[in-house]
């Protein structure tokens, strides 16, 4: 077994800290995935890539930056990697899943903030993500009030770019945002060094859309009954295409989708035909917040979609033709982004098309609503969505949790109650 301690040593990280924080998250990753019956033998690579969740990978990002290249890390989807990666730099997302850190950021934030935001927050004052510190500049967004301020902060501790995100779907709210990508692409450039061409943009364009192909394509999957992979694992790989080398990732989800289509035409799943499906939809889970998905799939249920951003908004949208110039690249990348249908939008009607047109589309039996505790985006937006899914006759459960484990048991027996409702 290789031994990182140096490279971290070298990052900055609190190694005893950094100790504590691997221990507790491979015990919890055998307990909830390796447990889990009939898995494709193709998540092999996803586990290996979790055992080496600070090994390998950080080190990758280490060699670029030790070979003159520049790292930059992102917290938000519309925040496009094509750019990043078009500008010579990688791009890595930080997760903010884990209880962890949050303590370490509640010493500053308010209590009552997002437990996304503390997480963020907190894996940098307590200096225990090889990730932000390997990053030669965070980029943050305007998405929601909580992040924005935030932001403010870490910037008196890393170096942070902050693109402003509009509030509404208007043509000023394009023009808005195509600015700010023109501006995000100066800064990137001031930072590697690096002119950002059309043909770069164009391969990198590439590069990202095949990688979001191929999540549309193990998504897909999951229409199948049975299904032939969990709901866990799905979220899982998801969260990895944040963070993987982006081809690497790609050849391996597609190669899980080769033995996923034998599984679908030989009849294999993970859960037996008659098993409820639930959809899962709000606000997004980052690694390692696999808390719902685990306590469903316990339960009897399979989660055949999330419509979040650790799902279909990261991965839906492609991006519309464009006449090959940077700026017309830059044009069609922010209709592509402005396509994500986040709470941090107002009206944002679109999204409730995205939930019912999922539900039916996946065959699911029921949604889950899912709003991290003090998101207020997506937590008033329940009501907006419990009253179209009521209309269309889609069971819904309404959860709002943080990332501790304090609420699990009333959380399971909610969702116990929600499955037996819905199989009579
Ligand atoms: S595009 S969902 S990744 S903003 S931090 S809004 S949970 S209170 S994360 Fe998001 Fe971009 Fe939208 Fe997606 Fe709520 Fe917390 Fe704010 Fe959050």
């Amino acid at each position: 077994m290789v031994d990182y301690r140096e490279m971290w040593s070298g990052l900055g990280l609190d190694l005893q800290r950094h100790d504590e924080l691997l221990g507790g998250l491979s015990a919890m990753y055998s307990e909830m995935f390796l447990s889990q019956r009939s898995r494709p033998g193709a998540m092999d690579y996803f586990d290996f890539v979790v055992s080496e969740i600070h090994g390998l990978r950080v080190k990758e990002l280490v060699d670029h930056r030790a070979a003159g290249g520049k790292v930059v890390g992102l917290y938000c989807v519309f925040v496009p990697e094509d750019l990043v990666l078009a500008a010579g730099a990688v791009p890595v997302g930080l997760c903010a899943g884990a209880q962890f850190a949050v303590p370490d950021a509640e010493e500053v934030l308010p209590r009552n903030s997002c437990p996304l935001v503390k997480s963020s927050f907190g894996f940098k004052v307590s200096r225990t993500c090889p990730y932000v510190q390997a990053s030669d500049l965070v980029v943050g967004e305007t998405t929601c009030d909580g992040k924005k301020k935030m932001y403010e902060l870490l910037g008196e501790l890393h170096p942070v770019h902050v693109m402003e995100v509009p509030q509404k779907k208007t043509a000023l709210g394009r023009a808005l945002f195509l600015d700010e990508l023109k501006a995000f692409v100066v800064r990137l450039e001031e930072e590697t060094g690096r002119g950002v061409t059309a043909d770069g943009l164009a391969k990198a364009t590439g590069v990202i859309e095949g990688k979001r192909r191929a999540l549309k394509r193990l998504h897909a999957l999951r229409k199948a009954r049975p299904v032939p992979i969990s709901g866990l694992d799905s979220l899982l790989i998801t969260q990895i295409a944040f963070y993987d080398d982006n081809v690497r990732f790609t050849e391996k989800v597609n190669a899980l989708c080769d033995e996923l289509d034998a599984r679908v035409a030989a009849g294999e799943g993970v859960a037996p035909v008659k098993a409820s499906r639930i959809l899962v939809s709000g606000s997004p889970m980052a690694v390692p917040n696999w808390k719902l998905h685990h306590l469903l799939e316990r339960s009897g249920a399979v989660v055949v979609g999330e419509e979040s951003c650790t799902g279909t908004r990261y991965f839906d949208e492609l991006t519309p033709s464009n006449d090959g110039t940077v700026d017309g690249q830059l044009a069609a990348i922010a209709d592509r982004q402005l396509d994500v249908h986040c709470a941090c939008f107002t009206p944002n009607s679109e999204r409730l098309d995205d939930i019912v047109g999922l539900a039916r589309d996946w065959s699911a039996d029921g949604v889950v609503h899912y709003a991290l505790q003090f998101c207020h985006t997506f937590a008033n937006e329940a009501v907006k969505v419990e009253r179209r899914l009521a209309s269309e006759g889609i069971p819904l459960l309404r959860i709002e949790t943080d990332y501790s484990d304090e609420d699990v048991g009333p959380l399971q027996t909610r969702a116990e109650a929600f499955l037996e409702m819905i199989r009579r």
